[in-house]
């Protein structure tokens, strides 16, 4: 009962997102074998822990079929089938990118509001370069060329501003950033921050 306790309280404190797929799959050996020792042992004298089994066992299921049988490497979020890496460490814009590409990601392009609802409550805290940059040409792109449409509303206000006081240099400013409240500005590539990739 400890065990299935255990197992239990994981599945509680997961979400479809943010189980990933070998905890799952680690959770669903643990419980087919939790279920099979105890089936023979409690067949008749105790048909509702058989029953709640059964129930957490096709939840795992659900939830299995629901994330497409996708994975991600440990330490990356699961959601929609694309793998998400929210930084612990600090780069500046173009080691971010690259980084990203060395994991065969991206810096994050940010594609729907689901992606969105995501990303916004973890980039509360923190700041993130995201895969947006004007400096190849004037016009704000995503990191891997696919033209950004202007959207004053995703940019904080009076962003992006190409603030050139910053004394890094003679550019301006040309690196996308995710600030606290989930809003874009724009900041020298240079900066050390945190970055989300996208696999
Ligand atoms: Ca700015």
């Amino acid at each position: 009962m400890a065990a299935l306790n255990e197992i239990k309280n994981e599945l509680e404190g997961s979400t479809v997102q943010a189980i990933s797929h070998h905890g799952m799959m680690f959770a669903m050996i643990r419980l087919s074998s939790s279920v099979e020792s105890l089936s023979s042992k409690l067949k008749s004298t105790d048909q509702r822990v058989m029953d709640a089994l059964s129930e957490m066992k096709a939840m795992l299921e659900t939830m299995y079929v629901l994330t497409g049988g996708s994975t991600c490497e440990p330490g990356w979020t699961l959601f929609r089938s694309k793998c998400y890496l929210f930084s612990d460490d600090k780069l500046n814009w173009h080691e971010a990118r690259d980084y990203c590409r060395s994991q065969n990601a991206s810096l994050v392009k940010l594609e729907t509001k689901d992606e969105w609802a995501l990303i916004r409550p973890r980039a509360a805290s923190n700041s993130y370069w995201i895969g947006l940059t004007d400096e190849d040409t004037g016009q704000w792109r995503w990191a891997d060329g696919t033209p950004y449409v202007m959207n004053k509303d995703d940019w904080e206000v009076g962003q992006p501003d190409d603030w050139k006081n910053h004394g890094l240099g003679e550019e301006g400013e040309d690196c996308g950033h995710l600030k606290a409240a989930g809003k874009f500005n724009d900041a020298h590539c240079s900066n050390s921050m945190k970055y989300i990739c996208k696999a």
